[in-house]
């Protein structure tokens, strides 16, 4: 009798940094590129990649809701919880590569190192969001919070997040590098102040170097 073959599993590659930073911009073009390569890829977003991560997402981002810090903190965990149910683990399980734009590391950021609520308690939070699932590689977008601030303005008003003062989205840049410090097996830093091509080039050779899907 022959031992069964192991189920497939795909790959989680998350894109972390500042708003403006080129995510979802970079996540479209790594698509194209692994499609074309002829890799099954899904993308998705933190947070709204589900029904009622939308409606979540919606509130988040209002700039008229008056949001306290655990109040924030909870919405963006329970957003993560029924996203990694409901989209990650199936796309996982189906083999395919699922990019996510912002996952768990943004709450580390923005929410330990902007809002100041205790490091510990934000991992835990995290650690029961993604019932200890954690991404294969993730990719971050490292941008001066000015230059990102400027590009997002460009497109479209600010929400929530983006109305907070300089010395937040710093805090928040500073906390994205103290991951990518913490964790070199996973996070991989890409200076994102170049164009769009040039960063397309660094995140393609990392992804295939890092995850051998380069055929
Ligand atoms: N948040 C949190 O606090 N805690 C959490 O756990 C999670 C999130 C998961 C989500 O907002 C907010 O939630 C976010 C963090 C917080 N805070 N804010 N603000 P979102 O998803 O709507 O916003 P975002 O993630 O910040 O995305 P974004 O503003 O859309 O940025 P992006 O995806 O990184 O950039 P882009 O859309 O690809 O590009 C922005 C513009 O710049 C666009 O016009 C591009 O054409 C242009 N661009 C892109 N790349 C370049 C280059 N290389 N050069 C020049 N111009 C460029």
């Amino acid at each position: 009798m022959t031992a069964a073959s192991p189920a497939p599993r795909g790959w989680f590659i998350t894109f972390e940094g500042a708003e403006g930073a080129g995510k979802s911009t970079q996540i479209d073009m790594l698509a194209r590129s692994l499609r074309a390569r002829g890799h099954v890829v899904q993308t998705s977003r933190e947070p709204g990649g589900t029904a009622a991560g939308i409606k979540i997402r919606t509130l988040l981002l209002d700039p008229q809701a008056r949001l306290v810090p655990r109040s924030e903190l909870l919405l963006y965990a329970a957003d993560r919880a029924q996203h990694v149910d409901e989209i990650v683990r199936p796309a996982l399980a189906s083999g395919c590569v699922l990019l996510c734009d912002r996952h768990a590391d943004s709450l580390v950021a923005y929410q330990a190192y902007g809002r100041g609520i205790d490091l510990q308690l934000v991992e835990d939070l995290n650690r029961i969001a993604t019932a200890g699932l954690v991404p294969d590689l993730t990719l971050l977008l490292d941008l001066e919070p000015e230059v990102g601030l400027a590009r997002a303005a460009q497109r479209s008003t600010a929400d929530r997040l983006e109305r907070e003062d300089l010395a937040f989205h710093r805090r928040v840049r500073e906390g994205f590098l103290a991951i990518a410090r913490a964790r070199p097996e996973r996070v991989h830093l890409v200076p994102a102040a170049a164009g769009v091509e040039a960063v397309h080039r660094q995140v393609l050779a990392v992804v295939e170097k890092r995850l051998d899907i380069s055929s």
